[in-house]
């Protein structure tokens, strides 16, 4: 289907809340100011941050007023990831730091009367608690029995301390249950990764396929700044997606594919590429490997073969295949980066490296930079003693193409299994919401029923809190200095974030926190510094920089040492495959018993009076951990059901009505959504934004709100590739009336 401008007008005129955001997520990337009607204090002073509201991670400026209290955040100017301008959400980071509802003191669990409460302690007393059982667990199961989940700025150090005490089960969500498919995908093609931002060289594009990623409502800042530069310049956006999302708006395709069938799609496309000899020769003939097999593999994969699969018409198939070719080499067809779908996303992102590497975009000026980065030198240890089992051990030969810790994989770990003599015993889960951020709660709370030891560091009380044996306070990222930004970038880049103000209440820095827990553990010799200045003022030195330095400016940009950004004309490439080319024939996965060339396979549909449960990002708001931000409840209190007004025919729903969802697994939503009627979704599937429905009653302005899309997410399609949780198998059903709910925590 073809779109414009117009027509989305139209659409969004008539639709509410959302499509309104929608429209203003790009007009603020287009620099429009949200802080330009405050007035300036009289007196002000600036330290650098870098933001924590999401895992973009821009570069800033916190001023405060002649009070010394925090009057308002920026970002910094010389900072890629966001060219100083912060996203709404970044902007009211500050209400992570006011929230009146925050972790205070550190918390044990302990028996009072018979029941289990959570009594106030002093920091020492929580070490001793924590210290006395990791070294139980040391003694009695060895020490790679701990594991620590860890999600943000801080896991740095919490993980030097897990393997100084032995343990390298040490993982974060963004793998397995977020981008780990694609990293896959594309060292087996390219023998590299996609990364953290993404390298795609949006601003310079002519072409870019959005394949389910929603940029816009997924407001990764620096991205969403490029898309709208690239558009505003004439780039073709493509963009597939069963709704219409705020980059279909703006897109002059919108192709609305019957979810879970896009690797048809993409085949349909290699096919037309291919066979109307439209991909770029001359790179395809010096750099890959396996063109003919590929050849071969997708002849009956013909755009006829993909509409009876997809429903997206041949003509369009082709047309748009034709405008990728027209761009070709300043082409993306995105990885996305949220892509652990339907269990066979390895296979997926394969064929969007393909097709790629068929346009000749990899290496390109507006396809796929090379990005540098530089590197932080390690503060001097002793060597870490090594590990007995992994979480490799566990898994039964399973996952083998994983290049993280696979989060799931720890669960099952933990899980007693009577055919295994080692489990894991304790966890530390920092930063990272896992009753919400693993699919299939039930598994999840089995293994948390089975471990010995849970210590959450958080800043809020979220559901994990409530599991907890020890809750430990961080203070937030306003109030911290923490590891130093060296994210890669078109140029190497370093950022500081340092305290602008003490911490509130009792709450500490993780870096402390780390090495606290460390002298408890006796693991003294591998602290050997006084606090963090040390060590960042060390490593900075390092690196051509010093803390006094940066604590002024913030961001240091340094000189890339090749001129390699894109691949020089008549250079050889050497990629770092086994076969020093990109590989259309992926031999790692054919040496690992996979398909080395992407195959489609067809996936469950939902019975009658069933919905795919479909889920994805609200602009405002960050997973689950903005839904009680004093400042950002406002813009958006609670998710909303999307439901085509021919589902709500049927169901006689009103617009606003408040309903409960049941999945095929019988789970119950805890809480009410309301619904929102909208012809910008499917009549086979339902739409909600993730992050809200929380159960935890002491987020005063989140408890309550909204529902859950994970409560609902209870069959997971595992990626035997790399163990990526495809969450995108679970379909619901309406229930109008309320249910028996489950009395919450
Ligand atoms: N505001 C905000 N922005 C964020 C985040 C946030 O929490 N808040 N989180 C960040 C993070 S960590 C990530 S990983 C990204 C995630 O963001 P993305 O990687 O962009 O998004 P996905 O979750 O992969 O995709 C969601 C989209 O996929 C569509 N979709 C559903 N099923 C299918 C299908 O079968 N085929 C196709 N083609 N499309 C489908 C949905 O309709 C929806 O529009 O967002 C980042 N940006
Ligand atoms: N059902 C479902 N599951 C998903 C997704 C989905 O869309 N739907 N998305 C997946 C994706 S793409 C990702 S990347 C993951 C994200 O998963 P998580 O990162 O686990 O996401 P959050 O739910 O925001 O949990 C973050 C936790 O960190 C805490 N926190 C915030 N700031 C700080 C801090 O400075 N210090 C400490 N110690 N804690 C802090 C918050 O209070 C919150 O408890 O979730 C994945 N899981
Ligand atoms: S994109 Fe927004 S929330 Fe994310 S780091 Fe940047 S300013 Fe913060
Ligand atoms: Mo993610």
């Amino acid at each position: 289907m073809k779109t414009n401008r117009r027509n989305f007008i139209k659409i969004s005129g008539a639709g509410i809340g959302t499509a309104a955001i929608g429209s203003s997520v790009f007009s603020w990337a287009n620099g429009d100011l949200l802080n330009s009607a405050i007035p300036t204090p009289t007196f002000t002073s600036k330290t650098p941050t870098y933001c924590e509201v999401c895992f973009w991670k821009c570069a800033g400026w916190v001023t405060k007023d002649e009070n010394g209290e925090i009057w308002k955040l920026e970002g910094h100017k010389d900072d890629p990831h966001c060219n100083g301008r912060l996203c709404p959400r970044g902007t009211a980071g500050v209400g992570m730091y006011h929230d009146e509802d925050r972790l205070k003191t550190p918390l044990i669990r302990v028996e009072q009367n018979g029941k289990q409460v959570f009594k106030k302690a002093s920091w020492s007393e929580a070490f001793k608690v924590i210290g006395d059982k990791m070294k139980t667990i040391a003694k009695e199961y060895g020490p790679d029995s701990m594991a620590l989940f860890t999600h943000g700025s801080g896991g740095k150090f919490l993980g030097h301390t897990l393997k100084a005490y032995g343990s390298y089960n040490i993982t974060a969500p963004s793998f397995a249950q977020c981008r780990g498919p694609r990293e896959v995908a594309f060292i087996s093609t390219f023998g590299e990764g996609v990364y953290s931002p993404e390298r795609t060289d949006i601003r310079d594009t002519r072409c870019l396929v959005l394949i389910g990623s929603h940029i816009g409502e997924n407001m990764h800042n620096g991205q969403v700044q490029e898309m709208s530069e690239a558009i505003d310049k004439g780039a073709t956006i493509i963009t597939v997606d069963p709704r219409f999302s705020t980059a279909a708006s703006k897109s002059k395709f919108w192709l609305p594919i019957k979810p879970s069938t896009d690797i048809a799609l993409l085949l349909a496309w290699i096919h037309v590429i291919i066979n109307e000899e439209w991909y770029d020769k001359e790179y395809v003939e010096k750099n890959t490997f396996g063109f003919d097999q590929l050849k071969d593999h997708v002849q009956t994969f013909t755009p006829e073969w993909a509409y009876g699969i997809t429903t997206i018409e041949p003509k369009v198939i082709r047309e748009t295949a034709k405008e990728m070719a027209n761009a070709s080499p300043a082409v993306i067809v995105h990885p996305g980066r949220h892509v652990t779908w339907y269990g066979d996303d390895t296979q997926r992102l394969r064929a969007v490296a393909i097709l790629n590497a068929l346009l000749g975009s990899w290496g390109r000026r507006g396809g796929f930079y090379n990005p540098d980065k530089v590197s932080i030198p390690d503060f001097p240890h002793p060597p870490y003693p090594n590990p007995k089992h992994t979480w490799k051990d566990a898994a039964d030969g399973k996952f083998d193409l994983a290049t993280e810790v696979v989060s799931n994989a720890l669960v099952d770990a933990t899980i007693p299994n009577e055919n295994r003599d080692w489990n894991i015993k304790g966890w530390i889960v920092n930063g990272t919401n896992l009753i919400h951020t693993l699919p299939d709660q039930e598994r999840t709370f089995k293994a948390i029923e089975a471990l010995d030891l849970l210590v959450v560091i958080d800043t809020m009380p979220m559901e994990i809190t409530g599991y907890a044996d020890v809750v430990l306070p961080e203070c937030t990222y306003l109030e911290r200095y923490d590891s130093i930004r060296n994210s890669p970038h078109r140029e190497p880049v370093i950022s500081l974030r340092m305290p602008a103000v003490k911490p509130k209440y009792d709450s500490k820095p993780d870096w402390w926190i780390a090495q606290q827990l460390g002298f408890e553990l006796g693991l003294d010799e591998y602290f050997q510094y006084k606090d963090i200045e040390e060590v960042l003022d060390w490593q900075l030195k390092k690196v051509g920089s010093s803390l006094a330095e940066m604590q002024k400016i913030g961001v240091k940009k340094l000189k890339r040492e090749y001129d390699d950004l894109y691949f020089l004309e008549g250079q050889e490439n050497l990629f770092n495959t086994n076969t020093g080319k990109i590989e259309l024939y992926a031999t790692d996965l054919a040496n690992a018993g996979f398909p080395p060339m992407p195959v489609y396979t067809e996936h469950a549909q939902p019975q009658p009076g069933f919905y795919r449960l479909n889920y994805g990002r609200a602009p405002a708001h960050t997973f689950s951990r903005t839904s009680n931000n004093p400042n950002l409840v406002d813009i958006m209190p609670e998710n909303e059901l999307w439901v085509n007004p021919k589902v709500a025919k049927q169901w006689a729903l009103k617009n606003g009505q408040y309903v409960w969802l049941k999945n095929q697994d019988e789970k119950v939503s805890t809480f009410s959504i309301k619904v929102r009627i909208t012809e910008r979704i499917r009549w086979d599937s339902v739409y909600m934004a993730h992050g809200f429905g929380h159960t935890q009653k002491k987020l005063s302005r989140a408890f309550g709100k909204g529902a859950s899309d994970t409560e609902l997410i209870s069959n997971v399609m595992y990626d035997p590739a790399m163990g990526g949780t495809g969450m995108r198998g679970n379909f619901v059903t309406i229930l109008t009336e309320k249910p028996e709910t489950v009395e919450a925590s």
